[in-house]
């Protein structure tokens, strides 16, 4: 029986340790709550790439940017709604153009 006892007080502790761990990093490491798809062209190498993440990345309220050169599709993930001219002028500020937004 104190087996069986010391086993159990062994996986509490182990679930105890992974529960907290994962519950204090989830939140830091959480995708942000919006998340959203822009068309860009004229990108044609890693440097549009990072000119692209650079100034969209420094918009307010953005927390990532995940630009897919063969489509031309910007992930932009923020904390709030962002307006679609901001996001604009961040792609013309970094030398191209941004067509739309995906669905
Ligand atoms: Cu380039």
């Amino acid at each position: 029986m104190s087996e069986n006892a010391t086993t159990a007080t062994a996986a509490t502790a182990g679930t105890g340790s992974c529960c907290g761990s994962c519950s204090t990093a989830a939140p830091a490491a959480e995708a942000a709550p919006i998340s959203e798809v822009y068309l860009v062209s004229g990108m044609t190498c890693g440097h549009c790439v990072a000119s692209v993440t650079e100034e969209v990345g420094a918009l307010d309220g953005v927390r990532s940017v995940d630009v897919e050169l063969s489509s031309g599709r910007v992930t932009v993930g923020s904390d709030r709604p962002l307006e679609f001219a901001a996001v604009a002028a961040a792609v013309t500020e970094a030398g191209y153009e941004l067509t739309g937004k995906a669905e």
